[in-house]
């Protein structure tokens, strides 16, 4: 709503206009201003030099119950009267004996011993732990945990597999223990200055790379390390905090974690954090359409959107994306509300109109119209792809709609964006205003397995055309990575001024541990059985080892083409949520975290496919 307009004067009650002081002359100003600092000046000197003014104070100002009112009369009428004098300076020592008290305890409560406080705030939190546990938040109803399905597989039979898997976990380990000895708790490590690393998107929430490699933890089946985790967020995981986070990446990280985690261990603790941090999240969708904020302060509730975001538009791939966790958690908390959030998203983005059938990156959550028309498939964009998959992928019978709206989108991205470089490269471009610009990022990568699941449900007659797709843009990504001199890929590579697949700008040669290529290797690992993806995933391997690994962790490199290429000093959580699951997986047998159960979320955590008998009461209502 438009706020109201300042108006240059003020209406009297009886509704006639007087001037207000901005209309008003220089002299008259002046005027006003002699007769006001007269009046105070006689007041002050009323008060202060005026004999006996303290009688006039103590009566005007300290007689207010109906016993008093009739000494406060006789004290003003006689002044002389030593009883009343004696009443006024007991009265006055007692409010002075009263104001040293209380200065007293203010002093005391200052001086208490901080470790006296933090123990007071740290008995409240656990109160309001226990009450959750004991489910006295609302009451969670009971879930029957349902063994699940392919979380641990078949060994691998062939020697080398074997190898290169044990490998994959040896780095998993190296990754977890540095975390563990120089940042426990902390969100991320620096593994060069070894110790903790914060992050501004999650506020300040901690132990964000616990969170993230629980499931991590668990399908490698490192059952120590999950356990003493577990046990961490149960005693510490604390989302009572002040301060502004990312909605996206508490819900990817956070939840998508703590979801997948508890679908694969059955430790209630983790339903009932995740839960609660939906909870928490849910005031981000208080705007005029229902298209949340991207930043929410988890303490009072209040969203805004990013100062950068196209005149205060909320992300595409941030919001697109809540989809599947906010589905799960109404699956397992019994409440409608978190579906209904994400229901409502999906039906504002219907009634929409699409440019050339495409998704603009940016959409205004108060008008409910597009931003700028940027598009692109990475970065803002590229998470709705998740999204797309994943609401097709949801419901065990995905569902005809669901489908053609699913293929719609894989054949606009398709028709506008996927281009071939003279080279013989396709890659996919992004749209700004009408133009393409011939850039390709790193996140984008992750369009070869979106293209693979595709290709998996297509009709018969298109199967084959995506999983062709699916492998050029695989080979693309695997070239960005191949023309380096790391053989790690950089942040984005280009298509014009005379290079392929290669960063131009300084700004987009670095490497900060990213997942996309990789998972696009082991989805067409999965679905080809074609050996160079495990070749490709292991020359990355090679690479994380001898450029990213030092002594306190990996940390991500700053420039791909260079053979000393510099470290950023941050292990992301993603490195052990993401990068490294998927090369496990790479390297595992097919029914280990198999695709007809499992369902990726855009950080990796694998979340059950909802069955039909395994839905709550409340989620058919929803
Ligand atoms: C991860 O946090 C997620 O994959 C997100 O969708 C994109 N960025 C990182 C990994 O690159």
């Amino acid at each position: 709503m438009p706020a109201p307009s300042v108006l240059p004067f003020t209406v009297t009650p009886t509704g006639r206009k007087s001037a207000s002081p901005s209309t008003f002359r220089l002299t008259e100003k002046f005027v006003l201003l002699l007769v006001f600092s007269a009046f105070i000046t006689l007041c002050f000197g009323a008060i202060f030099f005026l004999p006996d003014s303290s009688r006039l104070l103590s009566g005007v100002f300290f007689h207010s119950s109906a016993s008093d009112g009739a000494e406060a009369k006789g004290a003003v009428g006689s002044s002389s009267s030593g009883v009343i004098e004696g009443d006024v300076e007991s009265r006055l020592a007692k409010i002075r004996e009263d104001h040293a008290k209380a200065l007293q305890e203010a002093k005391d409560t200052l001086q208490k011993q901080p470790e006296k406080i933090k123990n007071e705030i740290k008995e409240e939190k656990d109160k309001v732990r226990e009450d959750i546990l004991r489910g006295k938040d609302g009451g969670l109803p009971e879930v029957a945990f349902n063994k699940p399905f392919g979380a641990v597989g078949r060994e691998p039979t062939d020697k080398d597999t074997l190898e290169k898997r044990a490998k994959i976990k040896e780095m998993m380990k190296h990754a977890w223990d540095n975390y563990k000895h120089y940042a426990w708790g902390m969100n991320e490590v620096k593994p060069i200055s070894k110790r903790g690393h914060a992050s501004n998107l999650f506020g300040n929430i901690q132990g964000a790379t616990i969170v993230d490699a629980l499931d991590t933890l668990y399908i490698m089946e490192m059952h120590d390390e999950f356990k003493e985790a577990t046990e961490w967020i149960a005693k510490n995981l604390d989302f009572s905090v002040n301060a502004e986070v990312s909605v996206f990446e508490v819900n990817i990280r956070f939840v998508g974690g703590l979801l997948s985690a508890y679908y694969l261990s059955g430790e209630e603790v983790l339903r009932k954090k995740a839960i609660e941090l939906g909870q928490k999240l849910l005031p981000a969708f208080n705007t005029p359409t229902g298209i949340p904020w991207a930043l929410l302060n988890l303490k009072s509730g209040v969203g805004r959107n990013w100062p950068w975001a196209s005149g205060g538009s909320s992300i595409l791939a941030e919001f697109g994306t809540l989809h599947l966790e906010f589905m799960h958690l109404s699956h397992l908390s019994g409440k409608p509300e978190f579906a209904e959030k994400v229901m409502n998203v999906r039906k504002v983005l219907n009634r929409l109109d699409k440019p050339q059938g495409l998704y603009p990156n940016y959409l205004n959550p108060n008008s409910g119209q597009w931003g700028q028309h940027h598009i692109g498939v990475g970065g803002a964009g590229g998470s709705t792809g998740d999204f797309f998959v994943q609401a097709w992928m949801l419901a065990e019978n995905r569902s005809t709609t669901r489908k053609t709206f699913f293929f719609l989108v894989l054949q606009a991205i398709e028709s506008h964006l996927i281009r071939k470089s003279n080279g013989g490269l396709t890659y996919i471009a992004e749209w700004k205003g009408g133009l393409l610009e011939h850039k390709m990022g790193h996140l984008t990568c992750f369009a070869g397995g979106m293209y693979a699941l595709g290709a998996d449900g297509a009709d018969s007659d298109k199967t084959g055309h995506h999983m062709e797709l699916a492998a050029e843009i695989a080979r693309t990504c695997h070239e960005s990575y191949d023309r380096t001199a790391t053989k790690l890929g950089p942040e984005a590579f280009r298509f014009d001024g005379g290079v392929e697949a290669i960063a131009t700008r300084q700004n987009e040669k670095y490497y900060i541990l990213r997942p996309e290529v990789i998972e696009t290797y082991m989805y067409m690992w999965r679905y080809t059985h074609d050996a160079k993806y495990r070749k490709w995933g292991w020359e990355a391997v090679q690479a994380l080892e001898q450029y990213c690994r030092l002594d306190g962790g990996y940390s991500g490199i700053k420039d791909v083409y260079a053979s000393r290429p510099g470290h950023d000093d941050v292990q992301q959580s993603f490195f052990l949520a993401e990068t490294l699951k998927y090369l496990y997986l790479l390297f595992s047998e097919d029914d280990h975290i198999p695709f007809d159960h499992w369902v990726f979320n855009t950080e990796a955590h694998p979340l059950p496919i909802i069955r039909k008998e395994d839905a709550t009461l409340k989620e058919k209502s929803v």
